[in-house]
């Protein structure tokens, strides 16, 4: 079973996750939709149902800062999930452009992570995010910095668990672990990623950035990228290669999918101000 599992908490990105599922729906390539949610609302549901998906409840524990970050790495153990099931484990703020099968085909393979434009570990912006780990696990920090490993990012992350439990079980531990930390499951992925790289039998593949294509960062070329990433809130900015997001909202929004002519200018204030300006043009 081929699954695209995406993970929502309340109501603030809701407009993305309609635009990432429709997105999908139309490219294709796997077998099913699940979304889970601490406490899936009506609005999640109808989106669901908009594309053909399944939306469960999930464990969530509350902190202090970094929640969402630190369930992203537990959330394999849901029952949904068979042993055998390769699960895609995707943002929502991406909209989908290629058919995801030959990426099902990698993640059959081993457990897959993408790389984050041609970033790599010892630049500076992930040079400092590593070292928030220094304390905790020196060894692996001490490795990250000595040689440039891929930089990687955790919006889109291939897995079985079956084969990978062991490693998604490390993730989880180390998320945990180092919940303070910013982007907490990214790094401790990519901490994971620098021990597999040195150990003899390589278990992680690293695949290139058209699966997970900044606007901003990307290396790919734009008509070779198959995911677009719209990290932080880039998705109705224009310049930053919102206006394809915003040409599958629009599409959606016209076809009033999920009842989001209803809620559409709730929860996302980027929305709203647009919106606005369209009805006033
Ligand atoms: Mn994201």
């Amino acid at each position: 079973m081929r699954t695209v599992l995406f993970f929502n908490v309340g109501t603030a990105h809701v407009p993305r996750l309609l635009v990432a599922t429709q997105s999908l729906r139309r490219v294709g390539g796997f077998d099913r939709i699940v979304i889970l949610d601490p406490d899936p609302s009506p609005i999640v549901r109808a989106i669901a149902q908009g594309c053909g998906g399944t939306v469960s409840g999930v464990e969530f524990q509350k902190r202090r800062m970094h929640s969402a970050y630190v369930a992203k790495a537990g959330l394999w153990r849901h029952p949904l999930f068979d042993a055998r099931d390769n699960v895609l484990q995707i943002d929502s703020d991406v909209l989908f452009a290629r058919n995801v099968a030959p990426l099902f085909e990698t993640v059959d393979e081993r457990l897959t992570v993408t790389q984050f434009g041609h970033w790599n570990t010892q630049g500076k912006t992930i040079r400092g995010r590593v070292l928030q780990w220094e304390k905790l696990y020196p060894g692996l920090v001490a490795a990250a910095l000595q040689t440039p490993h891929p930089a990687i990012n955790t919006g889109v992350v291939g897995w079985r668990r079956g084969r990978d439990v062991d490693l998604l079980e490390e993730w989880n531990a180390l998320s945990i672990h180092g919940w303070r930390r910013s982007f907490t499951d990214e790094l401790a992925m990519q901490l994971l990623l620098v021990r597999d790289r040195l150990g003899r039998s390589q278990r992680m593949t690293v695949v290139d950035d058209s699966w997970n294509a900044s606007p901003v960062y990307k290396e790919a070329k734009e008509k070779d990228v198959r995911i677009w990433h719209f990290h932080g809130g880039k998705h109705t900015n224009d310049a930053k290669g919102g206006a394809v997001w915003w040409s599958v909202f629009r599409e959606a929004y016209a076809a009033n999918i999920a009842d989001v002519q209803l809620w559409a200018r709730n929860f996302d204030p980027r929305i709203d101000e647009r919106l606005r300006f369209q009805a006033a043009a």
